[in-house]
């Protein structure tokens, strides 16, 4: 439990975030080099993706949207009233309002490892909805978290939208939903739901499209995590050196997004030396797509029983209602 009411962001004496450069040194002295995908949301990067989700290419979030705004009658009915539904991550101003809209929750609790995020979120959230208690945790929900005490009477709701399960390997991904279950008081005997949103497996043509858009504002975002290593950790990568590539990876159902090397280079981060050859890549994305029976098993294997799925009209996108 980390919910201590302190900062999670661990800086070294000179402000430098502990967690991110261990990442990135560790990733790159692998022989695939890789940096985690959550390294991608600092402000510009967040801003990126904010353009990305009105992408004409971008298709999930307009689905799950859809989705959500189609389906309100269906949650209010099998969730039903007074639950506080407990959002992984700050929530979104658009998606978290339709669902609260939908069922009449008696509380919310965004949990989000960024304080920053997570207050201004909370509090843009609270003026739309005046009489709903809003009760913010700073927490890594990756291991279980202490909700606050006002909420322990209630049931509860999980909410994961926007499929960043997908973000995540399956054996992470089985991790996290264990976490959730437990987060959410399944193992004290409570029948917490869960409404997650899953991106589908499609022709390989659109989901590469939706990584590679022609308008290249995917590559800026994929792009902005070497200008945040060589700002934030003394990196002297050159930049113009890499390009943006997403490819879809069939036997893992996943679309990877890379940075290639378009020459041999060499560069330091934090004073360590690394080099690629030309057409060697830094993997810095994987987006896990599935259909109706891997999305079941991912959840099962996590401790959640699927009880309800819908999908957007164009079928590109689920989202699922499943109890512990
Ligand atoms: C918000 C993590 C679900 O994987 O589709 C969008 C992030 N990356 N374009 C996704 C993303 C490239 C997005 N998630």
């Amino acid at each position: 439990n980390t919910n201590s009411g302190i900062a999670l962001v661990d800086l070294d004496e000179d402000g430098v975030d502990r967690a991110f450069r261990a990442d990135v040194l560790k990733g790159l002295r692998q022989r695939q080099k890789a940096v985690p995908a959550r390294w991608f949301y600092d402000e510009e990067g967040s801003r990126l993706f904010e353009r990305i989700t009105q992408l004409d290419e971008y298709y999930p979030t307009r689905a799950e949207t859809e989705i959500l705004e189609a389906r309100s009658d269906a949650f209010a009915e099998l969730v039903g009233p007074g639950r506080a539904v407990v959002e992984f991550g700050s929530g979104s101003s658009v998606k978290t309002p339709l669902l609260l809209k939908a069922i009449d929750p008696a509380a919310y609790v965004p949990l989000d490892i960024s304080g920053d995020f997570l207050r201004m979120s909370a509090a843009a959230l609270a003026k739309n909805f005046p009489d709903l208690p809003v009760y913010p945790v700073e927490a890594d929900f990756m291991r279980r978290v202490g909700l606050p005490q006002e909420v322990e009477p209630l049931k509860k709701l999980g909410f994961f939208p926007g499929s960043t399960i997908g973000n995540m390997v399956p054996r992470t991904a089985v991790d996290l939903l264990r976490s959730m279950r437990a987060t959410l008081g399944a193992d004290d005997g409570e029948s917490p739901l869960l409404l997650i949103g899953m991106d589908m497996v499609k022709d390989h043509r659109v989901l590469q499209a939706a990584y590679a858009d022609a308008e290249g504002v995917t590559g800026a975002f994929n792009m902005n995590l070497v200008a945040r290593i060589n700002r934030e950790l003394g990196g002297t990568i050159p930049a113009e050196s890499l390009e943006h590539k997403a490819i879809w990876n069939d036997k893992l159902a996943r679309v990877e997004m890379h940075l290639v090397a378009t020459r041999d280079i060499a560069f330091a981060v934090s004073g360590e030396e690394f080099s690629m050859r030309s057409g060697e890549t830094i993997h810095t994305e994987n987006s896990h797509k599935f259909t109706r029976r891997s999305a079941n098993l991912l959840l099962l294997a996590g401790g959640w029983t699927p009880v309800k799925r819908w999908l957007d009209h164009e079928k590109r996108f689920s989202v699922i209602l499943a109890r512990a």
